[in-house]
Protein backbone atom coordinates (compact mmCIF):
# COMPACT_ATOMS: atom_id res chain seq x y z
CA UNK A 1 0.00 0.00 0.00
CA UNK A 2 0.95 3.43 -0.45
CA UNK A 3 1.87 5.40 3.05
CA UNK A 4 0.99 8.89 3.70
CA UNK A 5 4.68 9.17 5.62
CA UNK A 6 7.70 8.81 4.38
CA UNK A 7 8.92 7.87 8.87
CA UNK A 8 10.26 4.28 8.23
CA UNK A 9 9.35 3.76 12.20
CA UNK A 10 6.02 4.68 11.80
CA UNK A 11 5.52 2.35 8.62
CA UNK A 12 7.50 -0.68 10.24
CA UNK A 13 5.45 -0.59 13.30
CA UNK A 14 2.00 -0.37 11.97
CA UNK A 15 2.88 -2.67 9.37
CA UNK A 16 3.64 -5.07 12.19
CA UNK A 17 1.00 -4.47 14.33
CA UNK A 18 -1.80 -5.14 11.37
CA UNK A 19 -0.05 -8.45 10.94
CA UNK A 20 -1.23 -8.66 14.72
CA UNK A 21 -4.14 -7.43 14.49
CA UNK A 22 -5.06 -8.41 10.69
CA UNK A 23 -7.64 -6.12 10.07
CA UNK A 24 -9.09 -5.93 6.48
CA UNK A 25 -7.89 -2.58 5.41
CA UNK A 26 -6.08 0.48 7.02
CA UNK A 27 -7.10 3.84 6.68
CA UNK A 28 -5.24 6.91 7.50
CA UNK A 29 -6.94 9.59 9.14
CA UNK A 30 -6.11 13.34 7.74
CA UNK A 31 -8.18 15.44 9.77
CA UNK A 32 -10.39 16.55 7.12
CA UNK A 33 -14.35 17.15 6.87
CA UNK A 34 -14.73 14.78 4.28
CA UNK A 35 -13.06 11.76 6.03
CA UNK A 36 -14.91 12.32 9.49
CA UNK A 37 -18.07 12.92 7.54
CA UNK A 38 -17.87 9.56 5.87
CA UNK A 39 -16.81 7.68 8.93
CA UNK A 40 -19.58 8.96 10.78
CA UNK A 41 -22.18 7.72 8.04
CA UNK A 42 -20.45 4.50 8.59
CA UNK A 43 -20.54 4.40 11.99
CA UNK A 44 -24.23 5.33 12.35
CA UNK A 45 -24.47 2.59 9.52
CA UNK A 46 -22.89 0.12 11.79
CA UNK A 47 -25.06 1.09 14.94
CA UNK A 48 -22.20 2.33 16.51
CA UNK A 49 -23.34 5.91 17.28
CA UNK A 50 -26.85 6.66 16.73
CA UNK A 51 -27.36 10.57 14.95
CA UNK A 52 -29.32 12.98 17.23
CA UNK A 53 -32.23 15.53 16.36
CA UNK A 54 -30.05 17.64 13.87
CA UNK A 55 -32.35 21.01 14.39
CA UNK A 56 -31.84 20.83 18.09
CA UNK A 57 -28.63 19.66 18.11
CA UNK A 58 -26.40 19.87 15.52
CA UNK A 59 -23.42 17.55 14.88
CA UNK A 60 -24.55 15.77 17.90
CA UNK A 61 -24.28 11.50 18.25
CA UNK A 62 -25.36 9.21 20.92
CA UNK A 63 -23.16 6.23 21.71
CA UNK A 64 -23.81 3.33 24.39
CA UNK A 65 -20.97 1.43 25.75
CA UNK A 66 -21.67 -2.30 27.31
CA UNK A 67 -22.89 -2.30 30.98
CA UNK A 68 -19.33 -3.57 32.23
CA UNK A 69 -17.39 -1.18 30.49
CA UNK A 70 -18.47 2.16 31.88
CA UNK A 71 -15.55 4.04 33.54
CA UNK A 72 -11.94 3.43 33.67
CA UNK A 73 -10.83 -0.07 35.33
CA UNK A 74 -7.83 0.78 37.40
CA UNK A 75 -7.49 -3.13 38.14
CA UNK A 76 -6.86 -3.80 34.56
CA UNK A 77 -4.34 -1.07 34.08
CA UNK A 78 -0.94 -1.53 34.28
CA UNK A 79 2.59 0.14 34.15
CA UNK A 80 5.03 -2.13 32.46
CA UNK A 81 8.64 -1.36 33.29
CA UNK A 82 11.69 -3.70 33.41
CA UNK A 83 11.86 -3.00 37.74
CA UNK A 84 8.80 -3.53 39.85
CA UNK A 85 10.11 -0.93 41.98
CA UNK A 86 9.77 1.69 39.23
CA UNK A 87 6.43 1.42 39.11
CA UNK A 88 6.22 2.05 43.26
CA UNK A 89 3.68 0.34 44.89
CA UNK A 90 0.62 1.98 44.03
CA UNK A 91 0.71 0.89 40.35
CA UNK A 92 -0.48 -2.42 39.26
CA UNK A 93 2.88 -3.67 37.47
CA UNK A 94 3.52 -6.40 34.98
CA UNK A 95 6.94 -6.85 33.44
CA UNK A 96 6.95 -6.30 29.90
CA UNK A 97 7.82 -9.80 28.51
CA UNK A 98 4.48 -11.33 29.65
CA UNK A 99 2.11 -8.00 29.69
CA UNK A 100 3.16 -8.21 25.67
CA UNK A 101 2.61 -12.23 25.65
CA UNK A 102 -0.66 -11.93 27.26
CA UNK A 103 -1.79 -8.67 25.70
CA UNK A 104 -0.32 -10.10 22.10
CA UNK A 105 -2.65 -13.36 22.23
CA UNK A 106 -6.13 -10.90 22.78
CA UNK A 107 -4.62 -8.85 19.86
CA UNK A 108 -4.16 -11.59 17.60
CA UNK A 109 -6.80 -11.11 14.78
CA UNK A 110 -8.63 -9.08 16.85
CA UNK A 111 -9.40 -6.55 14.08
CA UNK A 112 -10.31 -9.03 11.66
CA UNK A 113 -13.50 -8.20 9.31
CA UNK A 114 -12.44 -4.41 10.60
CA UNK A 115 -10.89 -1.45 9.48
CA UNK A 116 -7.47 -0.27 11.08
CA UNK A 117 -7.74 3.11 11.68
CA UNK A 118 -4.38 5.13 11.98
CA UNK A 119 -4.59 8.69 14.08
CA UNK A 120 -1.76 10.51 13.91
CA UNK A 121 -2.69 13.27 16.87
CA UNK A 122 -0.50 15.75 19.09
CA UNK A 123 -1.35 16.30 22.29
CA UNK A 124 -0.20 20.64 22.60
CA UNK A 125 0.03 22.97 19.47
CA UNK A 126 1.66 21.35 16.81
CA UNK A 127 5.28 22.22 16.93
CA UNK A 128 5.06 23.79 20.78
CA UNK A 129 8.16 22.94 22.89
CA UNK A 130 5.68 21.28 25.21
CA UNK A 131 4.20 19.30 22.58
CA UNK A 132 4.34 15.46 22.28
CA UNK A 133 3.13 13.59 19.53
CA UNK A 134 1.29 10.00 19.66
CA UNK A 135 -0.29 7.72 17.04
CA UNK A 136 -3.09 5.43 17.94
CA UNK A 137 -4.62 2.53 15.54
CA UNK A 138 -7.61 1.37 16.60
CA UNK A 139 -10.20 -0.77 15.11
CA UNK A 140 -12.91 1.60 16.76
CA UNK A 141 -14.75 4.72 14.84
CA UNK A 142 -16.02 5.95 18.20
CA UNK A 143 -12.65 6.25 19.16
CA UNK A 144 -11.67 7.83 15.90
CA UNK A 145 -14.29 10.27 16.53
CA UNK A 146 -13.65 11.24 19.92
CA UNK A 147 -9.70 11.55 19.03
CA UNK A 148 -10.86 13.76 16.25
CA UNK A 149 -12.53 16.01 19.05
CA UNK A 150 -9.36 15.78 22.12
CA UNK A 151 -6.25 16.40 20.09
CA UNK A 152 -4.84 17.88 16.77
CA UNK A 153 -5.01 14.95 14.66
CA UNK A 154 -4.15 14.48 10.98
CA UNK A 155 -2.10 15.83 8.26
CA UNK A 156 -0.01 18.39 10.21
CA UNK A 157 0.98 15.84 12.96
CA UNK A 158 2.58 13.60 9.97
CA UNK A 159 4.28 16.61 8.44
CA UNK A 160 5.46 17.51 12.13
CA UNK A 161 6.94 13.58 11.90
CA UNK A 162 8.76 14.16 9.29
CA UNK A 163 11.22 16.26 11.19
CA UNK A 164 10.86 14.19 14.10
CA UNK A 165 10.49 10.79 14.58
CA UNK A 166 9.91 10.55 18.46
CA UNK A 167 6.47 9.50 19.03
CA UNK A 168 4.20 7.01 21.43
CA UNK A 169 3.24 4.16 20.02
CA UNK A 170 -0.66 3.52 20.86
CA UNK A 171 -3.09 0.32 19.97
CA UNK A 172 -6.19 -0.30 20.95
CA UNK A 173 -8.61 -3.03 19.78
CA UNK A 174 -12.09 -3.24 20.90
CA UNK A 175 -11.48 -6.87 20.40
CA UNK A 176 -14.72 -8.49 21.89
CA UNK A 177 -15.37 -5.97 24.81
CA UNK A 178 -15.03 -8.79 27.04
CA UNK A 179 -14.39 -7.61 30.28
CA UNK A 180 -12.06 -10.90 31.39
CA UNK A 181 -9.88 -9.92 28.25
CA UNK A 182 -9.38 -6.59 28.79
CA UNK A 183 -6.13 -4.62 29.56
CA UNK A 184 -4.83 -0.99 29.43
CA UNK A 185 -0.87 -1.77 29.34
CA UNK A 186 1.98 1.08 29.71
CA UNK A 187 5.24 1.02 28.67
CA UNK A 188 7.28 3.76 29.53
CA UNK A 189 11.21 2.24 28.67
CA UNK A 190 9.40 1.47 25.18
CA UNK A 191 7.00 4.92 24.95
CA UNK A 192 4.28 2.70 23.99
CA UNK A 193 0.39 1.67 25.17
CA UNK A 194 -1.44 -1.32 24.78
CA UNK A 195 -5.32 -1.48 25.29
CA UNK A 196 -7.63 -4.26 24.27
CA UNK A 197 -11.05 -5.37 25.58
CA UNK A 198 -12.95 -1.89 26.19
CA UNK A 199 -14.56 1.09 24.32
CA UNK A 200 -15.08 3.32 27.71
CA UNK A 201 -13.30 6.66 27.33
CA UNK A 202 -10.20 6.76 29.49
CA UNK A 203 -9.44 3.37 28.41
CA UNK A 204 -9.51 3.88 24.85
CA UNK A 205 -8.95 7.36 23.78
CA UNK A 206 -4.93 7.00 24.57
CA UNK A 207 -3.89 10.50 24.06
CA UNK A 208 -5.96 11.19 27.33
CA UNK A 209 -5.18 9.87 30.90
CA UNK A 210 -2.87 6.89 29.29
CA UNK A 211 -0.15 9.31 27.51
CA UNK A 212 -1.04 12.77 28.56
CA UNK A 213 -0.60 11.77 32.38
CA UNK A 214 1.29 8.24 33.07
CA UNK A 215 3.25 8.24 29.84
CA UNK A 216 3.74 11.99 29.99
CA UNK A 217 4.85 11.47 33.90
CA UNK A 218 7.27 9.70 33.06
CA UNK A 219 8.92 11.51 30.41
CA UNK A 220 8.46 15.00 32.99
CA UNK A 221 10.57 13.94 35.40
CA UNK A 222 13.21 12.53 33.09
CA UNK A 223 12.75 16.13 31.07
CA UNK A 224 12.13 18.34 33.78
CA UNK A 225 8.67 18.92 33.53
CA UNK A 226 5.21 18.11 35.14
CA UNK A 227 2.32 16.01 33.44
CA UNK A 228 -1.02 16.97 36.00
CA UNK A 229 -4.48 15.99 36.34
CA UNK A 230 -4.96 19.37 36.56
CA UNK A 231 -7.77 22.08 34.98
CA UNK A 232 -6.65 25.18 34.12
CA UNK A 233 -8.29 28.98 33.94
CA UNK A 234 -7.65 32.52 34.20
CA UNK A 235 -8.88 34.89 36.14
CA UNK A 236 -9.62 38.61 34.32
CA UNK A 237 -9.80 40.99 37.12
CA UNK A 238 -11.40 44.12 36.72
CA UNK A 239 -8.71 46.37 35.76
CA UNK A 240 -7.96 43.78 32.71
CA UNK A 241 -5.34 41.49 34.33
CA UNK A 242 -5.24 38.12 33.82
CA UNK A 243 -4.48 35.60 36.77
CA UNK A 244 -3.71 31.73 36.10
CA UNK A 245 -4.34 28.86 38.46
CA UNK A 246 -3.96 25.33 38.44
CA UNK A 247 -6.08 23.04 40.46
CA UNK A 248 -6.02 19.15 40.88
CA UNK A 249 -8.93 17.21 41.80
CA UNK A 250 -10.17 13.68 41.60
CA UNK A 251 -12.00 12.24 38.97
CA UNK A 252 -15.26 13.37 39.08
CA UNK A 253 -14.88 16.43 41.75
CA UNK A 254 -15.44 19.29 40.20
CA UNK A 255 -12.54 20.15 37.87
CA UNK A 256 -14.62 20.93 34.51
CA UNK A 257 -17.44 23.10 36.54
CA UNK A 258 -14.40 25.12 38.18
CA UNK A 259 -12.77 25.53 34.70
CA UNK A 260 -15.66 27.31 33.31
CA UNK A 261 -17.26 29.30 35.92
CA UNK A 262 -19.91 32.03 35.66
CA UNK A 263 -19.43 34.79 38.85
CA UNK A 264 -22.01 34.81 40.99
CA UNK A 265 -24.71 37.40 41.47
CA UNK A 266 -22.83 38.99 44.78
CA UNK A 267 -19.91 39.58 42.61
CA UNK A 268 -20.98 40.71 39.25
CA UNK A 269 -20.39 44.35 40.28
CA UNK A 270 -16.70 43.32 40.57
CA UNK A 271 -16.49 42.26 37.24
CA UNK A 272 -14.82 38.90 37.07
CA UNK A 273 -14.47 36.85 34.43
CA UNK A 274 -13.30 33.41 33.39
CA UNK A 275 -11.60 31.74 30.48
CA UNK A 276 -10.38 28.45 30.58
CA UNK A 277 -7.55 26.73 29.37
CA UNK A 278 -8.26 23.57 29.97
CA UNK A 279 -10.49 20.90 32.46
CA UNK A 280 -8.60 17.96 33.00
CA UNK A 281 -5.03 17.91 32.17
CA UNK A 282 -2.09 20.35 32.94
CA UNK A 283 1.77 19.99 31.07
CA UNK A 284 3.65 22.59 33.60
CA UNK A 285 7.58 23.76 32.74
CA UNK A 286 9.88 26.26 33.93
CA UNK A 287 10.32 28.62 31.41
CA UNK A 288 13.18 31.20 30.47
CA UNK A 289 11.43 33.62 32.71
CA UNK A 290 12.34 31.45 35.66
CA UNK A 291 8.70 30.74 36.49
CA UNK A 292 5.88 28.00 35.89
CA UNK A 293 3.76 27.82 32.82
CA UNK A 294 1.45 25.46 31.49
CA UNK A 295 -0.50 24.33 28.61
CA UNK A 296 -4.02 22.18 28.13
CA UNK A 297 -2.21 19.64 25.87
CA UNK A 298 -6.01 18.33 25.04
CA UNK A 299 -8.42 20.44 22.77
CA UNK A 300 -11.94 19.05 23.66
CA UNK A 301 -13.59 18.20 26.76
CA UNK A 302 -14.38 14.47 28.07
CA UNK A 303 -17.06 15.81 30.98
CA UNK A 304 -19.48 13.98 33.19
CA UNK A 305 -22.70 14.72 32.17
CA UNK A 306 -25.22 14.13 35.11
CA UNK A 307 -25.62 17.53 37.07
CA UNK A 308 -24.73 19.51 34.06
CA UNK A 309 -27.20 22.33 33.92
CA UNK A 310 -27.78 26.78 34.03
CA UNK A 311 -27.30 26.68 37.79
CA UNK A 312 -24.00 24.50 38.02
CA UNK A 313 -22.09 24.93 34.48
CA UNK A 314 -24.26 27.75 31.84
CA UNK A 315 -21.16 27.57 29.90
CA UNK A 316 -21.11 23.79 29.75
CA UNK A 317 -24.72 23.68 28.42
CA UNK A 318 -24.33 26.02 25.88
CA UNK A 319 -21.00 24.40 24.82
CA UNK A 320 -22.56 20.46 24.52
CA UNK A 321 -25.88 21.96 22.13
CA UNK A 322 -23.38 21.24 18.86
CA UNK A 323 -20.35 19.07 17.50
CA UNK A 324 -20.94 16.49 20.53
CA UNK A 325 -20.61 13.24 21.05
CA UNK A 326 -22.82 11.77 24.56
CA UNK A 327 -22.12 8.48 25.74
CA UNK A 328 -24.36 6.42 27.88
CA UNK A 329 -27.19 9.41 28.20
CA UNK A 330 -31.38 9.03 27.93
CA UNK A 331 -32.48 9.35 24.83
CA UNK A 332 -35.62 11.16 24.13
CA UNK A 333 -38.49 10.37 21.85
CA UNK A 334 -37.67 13.70 19.88
CA UNK A 335 -34.24 12.64 19.16
CA UNK A 336 -32.25 15.00 21.91
CA UNK A 337 -30.54 13.66 25.22
CA UNK A 338 -31.33 13.85 28.78
CA UNK A 339 -29.90 13.12 32.42
CA UNK A 340 -30.86 13.15 35.95
CA UNK A 341 -30.13 17.11 37.05
CA UNK A 342 -30.62 18.67 33.39
CA UNK A 343 -31.98 21.52 32.64
CA UNK A 344 -36.13 21.40 32.96
CA UNK A 345 -38.70 19.03 33.40
CA UNK A 346 -38.67 15.33 33.76
CA UNK A 347 -39.26 13.51 30.51
CA UNK A 348 -42.36 10.74 30.42
CA UNK A 349 -40.35 8.59 28.55
CA UNK A 350 -37.05 7.60 26.65
CA UNK A 351 -34.54 5.01 26.10
CA UNK A 352 -32.36 4.26 29.05
CA UNK A 353 -28.66 4.25 28.85
CA UNK A 354 -28.78 0.57 28.52
CA UNK A 355 -30.89 0.70 25.64
CA UNK A 356 -34.16 0.12 27.25
CA UNK A 357 -37.53 1.79 27.55
CA UNK A 358 -37.37 3.87 30.41
CA UNK A 359 -39.97 5.89 32.41
CA UNK A 360 -39.75 8.02 35.65
CA UNK A 361 -39.95 6.12 38.86
CA UNK A 362 -38.95 3.08 37.36
CA UNK A 363 -37.05 0.25 40.06
CA UNK A 364 -34.77 -1.88 39.69
CA UNK A 365 -34.94 -5.93 41.57
CA UNK A 366 -33.18 -4.21 44.80
CA UNK A 367 -35.37 -1.23 44.53
CA UNK A 368 -33.78 0.79 43.87
CA UNK A 369 -34.57 4.06 40.80
CA UNK A 370 -33.57 3.08 37.60
CA UNK A 371 -31.14 5.82 36.21
CA UNK A 372 -31.80 6.87 32.48
CA UNK A 373 -28.28 8.32 32.36
CA UNK A 374 -25.33 6.42 33.80
CA UNK A 375 -23.82 8.80 36.72
CA UNK A 376 -20.56 8.17 34.90
CA UNK A 377 -21.80 8.92 31.36
CA UNK A 378 -20.09 11.93 29.37
CA UNK A 379 -20.29 14.31 26.60
CA UNK A 380 -17.09 14.90 24.16
CA UNK A 381 -17.15 18.23 22.83
CA UNK A 382 -14.77 21.07 21.31
CA UNK A 383 -12.93 23.96 23.81
CA UNK A 384 -13.49 25.65 20.62
CA UNK A 385 -17.24 25.92 21.35
CA UNK A 386 -17.33 26.90 25.37
CA UNK A 387 -17.98 30.89 25.33
CA UNK A 388 -15.41 30.73 28.19
CA UNK A 389 -12.77 29.15 25.95
CA UNK A 390 -9.53 31.30 26.65
CA UNK A 391 -7.87 33.09 23.41
CA UNK A 392 -4.56 31.73 25.22
CA UNK A 393 -5.43 27.98 23.68
CA UNK A 394 -2.99 27.70 20.62
CA UNK A 395 -0.22 30.03 21.79
CA UNK A 396 3.30 27.50 21.97
CA UNK A 397 4.35 28.87 25.43
CA UNK A 398 0.83 28.57 27.47
CA UNK A 399 0.27 30.92 30.03
CA UNK A 400 2.13 31.70 33.73
CA UNK A 401 0.44 30.08 36.75
CA UNK A 402 0.05 32.28 39.54
CA UNK A 403 -1.10 29.24 42.52
CA UNK A 404 -1.70 25.82 42.40
CA UNK A 405 -5.03 24.35 44.07
CA UNK A 406 -5.32 20.80 45.63
CA UNK A 407 -8.68 19.26 46.68
CA UNK A 408 -10.63 16.08 47.25
CA UNK A 409 -14.32 15.72 48.21
CA UNK A 410 -14.16 15.57 51.88
CA UNK A 411 -17.19 15.26 54.40
CA UNK A 412 -15.58 16.12 57.46
CA UNK A 413 -11.79 17.49 58.44
CA UNK A 414 -10.86 19.41 55.77
CA UNK A 415 -11.25 23.34 55.72
CA UNK A 416 -12.94 25.13 52.88
CA UNK A 417 -9.54 26.64 51.96
CA UNK A 418 -6.01 27.17 53.24
CA UNK A 419 -2.67 27.80 52.36
CA UNK A 420 0.48 26.07 52.58
CA UNK A 421 3.43 27.77 54.25
CA UNK A 422 5.85 27.29 51.12
CA UNK A 423 6.51 24.97 48.37
CA UNK A 424 7.63 22.13 50.56
CA UNK A 425 4.59 22.15 52.97
CA UNK A 426 2.40 22.52 49.65
CA UNK A 427 4.00 19.18 48.14
CA UNK A 428 3.45 17.36 51.54
CA UNK A 429 -0.43 18.82 51.10
CA UNK A 430 -0.30 17.57 47.62
CA UNK A 431 0.98 14.26 48.95
CA UNK A 432 -1.65 13.54 51.31
CA UNK A 433 -4.84 14.53 50.30
CA UNK A 434 -7.50 12.06 50.08
CA UNK A 435 -10.74 11.84 48.50
CA UNK A 436 -14.25 9.55 48.41
CA UNK A 437 -14.23 7.40 45.47
CA UNK A 438 -16.83 8.72 42.75
CA UNK A 439 -18.49 6.99 39.70
CA UNK A 440 -15.73 7.91 37.64
CA UNK A 441 -13.99 4.26 38.50
CA UNK A 442 -14.78 0.98 39.82
CA UNK A 443 -15.13 0.47 43.37
CA UNK A 444 -17.59 1.26 46.29
CA UNK A 445 -18.53 4.61 45.70
CA UNK A 446 -17.93 7.14 49.01
CA UNK A 447 -14.78 5.53 50.55
CA UNK A 448 -12.04 7.37 51.52
CA UNK A 449 -8.22 6.96 50.00
CA UNK A 450 -5.05 8.64 49.48
CA UNK A 451 -4.95 10.25 45.66
CA UNK A 452 -1.68 12.27 45.51
CA UNK A 453 -2.60 15.65 43.61
CA UNK A 454 -5.01 13.65 41.78
CA UNK A 455 -2.61 11.32 40.26
CA UNK A 456 -2.68 8.21 42.06
CA UNK A 457 -4.39 6.73 39.22
CA UNK A 458 -2.30 8.12 36.68
CA UNK A 459 1.12 8.28 37.77
CA UNK A 460 3.19 6.30 35.21
CA UNK A 461 5.89 5.78 37.86
CA UNK A 462 6.93 5.40 41.37
CA UNK A 463 5.31 7.57 43.46
CA UNK A 464 8.52 8.47 45.70
CA UNK A 465 10.12 9.38 42.76
CA UNK A 466 7.23 11.77 41.94
CA UNK A 467 7.04 13.59 45.35
CA UNK A 468 11.16 14.24 44.89
CA UNK A 469 10.32 15.63 41.55
CA UNK A 470 8.17 17.92 42.93
CA UNK A 471 10.14 18.86 45.18
CA UNK A 472 12.99 19.37 42.79
CA UNK A 473 10.86 21.52 40.50
CA UNK A 474 10.06 23.74 43.49
CA UNK A 475 13.77 24.12 44.26
CA UNK A 476 14.52 24.95 40.03
CA UNK A 477 11.88 28.23 40.01
CA UNK A 478 12.53 31.70 40.74
CA UNK A 479 8.90 32.46 41.61
CA UNK A 480 7.13 29.17 42.44
CA UNK A 481 3.26 28.92 42.29
CA UNK A 482 1.46 29.48 46.29
CA UNK A 483 0.02 25.84 46.82
CA UNK A 484 -3.29 25.70 48.57
CA UNK A 485 -5.64 23.04 49.23
CA UNK A 486 -10.04 23.64 48.86
CA UNK A 487 -12.82 21.23 49.87
CA UNK A 488 -16.15 22.24 48.25
CA UNK A 489 -18.02 19.39 49.69
CA UNK A 490 -17.99 19.69 53.56
CA UNK A 491 -21.20 18.07 55.15
CA UNK A 492 -23.35 18.80 58.17
CA UNK A 493 -24.26 16.22 60.18
CA UNK A 494 -27.02 14.94 58.02
CA UNK A 495 -24.60 14.65 55.28
CA UNK A 496 -25.89 18.00 53.46
CA UNK A 497 -23.03 20.00 51.93
CA UNK A 498 -22.43 23.48 54.22
CA UNK A 499 -20.39 25.30 50.87
CA UNK A 500 -23.15 25.81 48.03
CA UNK A 501 -20.31 25.61 45.75
CA UNK A 502 -19.72 26.30 41.82
CA UNK A 503 -19.90 29.22 40.80
CA UNK A 504 -19.51 30.81 44.44
CA UNK A 505 -15.93 28.69 44.34
CA UNK A 506 -14.95 32.24 42.88
CA UNK A 507 -15.29 33.63 46.52
CA UNK A 508 -12.50 31.22 47.52
CA UNK A 509 -10.33 31.53 44.23
CA UNK A 510 -10.39 35.64 45.12
CA UNK A 511 -9.21 35.15 48.18
CA UNK A 512 -6.70 33.41 46.89
CA UNK A 513 -5.33 35.28 44.04
CA UNK A 514 -5.17 38.26 46.58
CA UNK A 515 -3.10 36.01 48.47
CA UNK A 516 -0.85 35.28 45.53
CA UNK A 517 0.31 39.13 45.46
CA UNK A 518 -0.16 39.64 49.59
CA UNK A 519 -3.06 41.84 49.48
CA UNK A 520 -5.07 39.74 52.27
CA UNK A 521 -3.56 38.84 55.62
CA UNK A 522 -4.32 35.29 57.09
CA UNK A 523 -4.02 33.58 60.24
CA UNK A 524 -1.56 31.18 60.93
CA UNK A 525 -2.55 28.30 62.67
CA UNK A 526 -1.48 24.28 62.54
CA UNK A 527 -2.44 23.25 59.26
CA UNK A 528 -1.08 26.39 57.56
CA UNK A 529 -2.60 29.83 56.62
CA UNK A 530 -6.38 30.25 56.73
CA UNK A 531 -8.63 33.24 56.35
CA UNK A 532 -10.03 35.43 58.14
CA UNK A 533 -13.71 34.76 57.70
CA UNK A 534 -14.35 38.82 57.02
CA UNK A 535 -11.84 38.56 54.14
CA UNK A 536 -14.04 36.51 51.76
CA UNK A 537 -16.43 38.78 50.59
CA UNK A 538 -19.93 36.82 50.74
CA UNK A 539 -21.83 39.30 49.26
CA UNK A 540 -25.20 38.18 48.42
CA UNK A 541 -24.73 34.66 50.08
CA UNK A 542 -26.94 33.93 52.64
CA UNK A 543 -24.68 31.50 54.95
CA UNK A 544 -24.98 31.16 58.67
CA UNK A 545 -22.22 32.20 60.71
CA UNK A 546 -22.38 28.94 62.09
CA UNK A 547 -21.70 27.61 58.85
CA UNK A 548 -19.01 29.66 58.10
CA UNK A 549 -17.42 28.83 61.17
CA UNK A 550 -17.69 24.77 60.58
CA UNK A 551 -16.43 25.16 56.99
CA UNK A 552 -13.19 26.46 58.81
CA UNK A 553 -13.31 24.76 61.82
CA UNK A 554 -9.95 22.34 62.79
CA UNK A 555 -10.56 19.39 64.07
CA UNK A 556 -7.16 18.47 65.92
CA UNK A 557 -8.30 15.01 66.88
CA UNK A 558 -9.80 13.92 63.59
CA UNK A 559 -6.11 15.30 62.09
CA UNK A 560 -4.48 13.36 64.77
CA UNK A 561 -6.19 10.65 63.23
CA UNK A 562 -5.76 11.13 59.52
CA UNK A 563 -2.11 11.82 60.37
CA UNK A 564 -2.30 7.65 60.77
CA UNK A 565 -3.47 7.12 57.28
CA UNK A 566 -0.70 9.28 56.09
CA UNK A 567 1.79 7.76 57.84
CA UNK A 568 0.13 3.86 56.41
CA UNK A 569 0.41 5.76 53.41
CA UNK A 570 3.81 7.11 53.66
CA UNK A 571 5.38 3.80 54.99
CA UNK A 572 4.74 1.67 51.82
CA UNK A 573 7.20 3.84 49.99
CA UNK A 574 10.20 2.36 52.28
CA UNK A 575 13.40 4.25 51.85
CA UNK A 576 12.43 5.86 48.76
CA UNK A 577 9.89 8.47 50.31
CA UNK A 578 11.50 11.96 50.58
CA UNK A 579 13.09 12.75 53.80
CA UNK A 580 11.30 16.12 53.23
CA UNK A 581 7.81 14.74 53.86
CA UNK A 582 8.61 12.76 56.88
CA UNK A 583 9.88 16.14 57.73
CA UNK A 584 6.39 18.16 56.86
CA UNK A 585 4.63 15.21 58.76
CA UNK A 586 6.71 15.29 62.05
CA UNK A 587 6.16 19.10 62.16
CA UNK A 588 2.59 18.97 61.35
CA UNK A 589 2.25 16.31 64.22
CA UNK A 590 4.19 18.89 66.76
CA UNK A 591 2.08 22.01 65.49
CA UNK A 592 -1.21 19.76 65.82
CA UNK A 593 -0.06 18.49 69.26
CA UNK A 594 0.59 21.98 70.71
P1 LIG B 1 -13.22 14.14 35.61
O1 LIG B 1 -13.66 14.52 34.24
O2 LIG B 1 -13.66 12.77 35.99
O3 LIG B 1 -11.75 14.31 35.82
O4 LIG B 1 -14.05 15.04 36.67
P2 LIG B 1 -14.04 16.58 37.09
O5 LIG B 1 -13.07 16.78 38.20
O6 LIG B 1 -13.90 17.46 35.90
O7 LIG B 1 -15.49 16.79 37.74
P3 LIG B 1 -16.77 17.65 37.31
O8 LIG B 1 -16.48 19.11 37.24
O9 LIG B 1 -17.34 17.05 36.09
O10 LIG B 1 -17.76 17.43 38.54
C1 LIG B 1 -18.20 16.16 38.90
C2 LIG B 1 -19.33 16.23 39.88
O11 LIG B 1 -19.02 17.07 40.97
C3 LIG B 1 -20.61 16.76 39.26
O12 LIG B 1 -21.63 15.85 39.56
C4 LIG B 1 -20.84 18.08 39.92
O13 LIG B 1 -22.21 18.28 40.13
C5 LIG B 1 -20.09 17.97 41.23
N1 LIG B 1 -19.52 19.29 41.63
C6 LIG B 1 -18.69 20.06 40.89
N2 LIG B 1 -18.37 21.21 41.55
C7 LIG B 1 -19.00 21.15 42.74
C8 LIG B 1 -19.05 22.03 43.88
O14 LIG B 1 -18.45 23.10 43.93
N3 LIG B 1 -19.82 21.61 44.93
C9 LIG B 1 -20.50 20.44 44.91
N4 LIG B 1 -21.21 20.10 45.98
N5 LIG B 1 -20.47 19.59 43.87
C10 LIG B 1 -19.73 19.93 42.79
C1 LIG C 1 -11.31 10.93 34.88
O1 LIG C 1 -11.80 9.87 35.27
O2 LIG C 1 -10.52 11.61 35.57
C2 LIG C 1 -11.69 11.45 33.55
C3 LIG C 1 -12.48 10.59 32.69
O3 LIG C 1 -11.29 12.54 33.19
S1 LIG C 1 -11.54 9.42 31.83
O4 LIG C 1 -11.05 10.04 30.60
O5 LIG C 1 -12.38 8.31 31.54
O6 LIG C 1 -10.41 9.02 32.63
MN1 LIG D 1 -10.04 13.53 34.84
Amino acid sequence: MKFPTHNKKLIDWVNKMARLCQPDQILWIDGSVEQKKKIEEEAIAGGEIIPLNQEKLPGCFLHRTAPDDVARTEHLTYICTKRKRDAGPNNTWMPPQSAYRKARAIFKGAMRGRTMYVIPFSMGPVGSPFSKIGVELTDSKYVVLNMLIMTRAGEAVLRQLEKDDDFTKCLHSKADLDINKRLILHFPEDNAIWSVGSGYGGNVLLGKKCLSLRIASFLGKQEGWLAEHMLIMGIEEPNGHIEYIAAAFPSACGKTNLAMLIPPEGLKRKGYRIWTVGDDIAWMRIDSDGSLWAINPETGFFGVVPGTNLQSNPNMVETIKKDTIYTNVLLEPDGTVWWEGAEGGVPSSGIDWQGRPWKPGMLDNEGRPILGAHPNSRFTTPISNCPSASFRLEQHHGVPISAIVFGGRRQRLVPLVYESFNWQHGVFIGATIASELTAAQFGKIGQVRRDPMAMLPFCGYNMADYFRHWLEMGKSMQKPPKIFQVNWFRADEKGGFLWPGFRENLRILEWILQRCDNRVGARETPLGYLPEIADIDMTGLALAQESLEKLFAIDKKGWLEELKGIKAFFRQFKKDLPAELWEEYETLHRRLLK
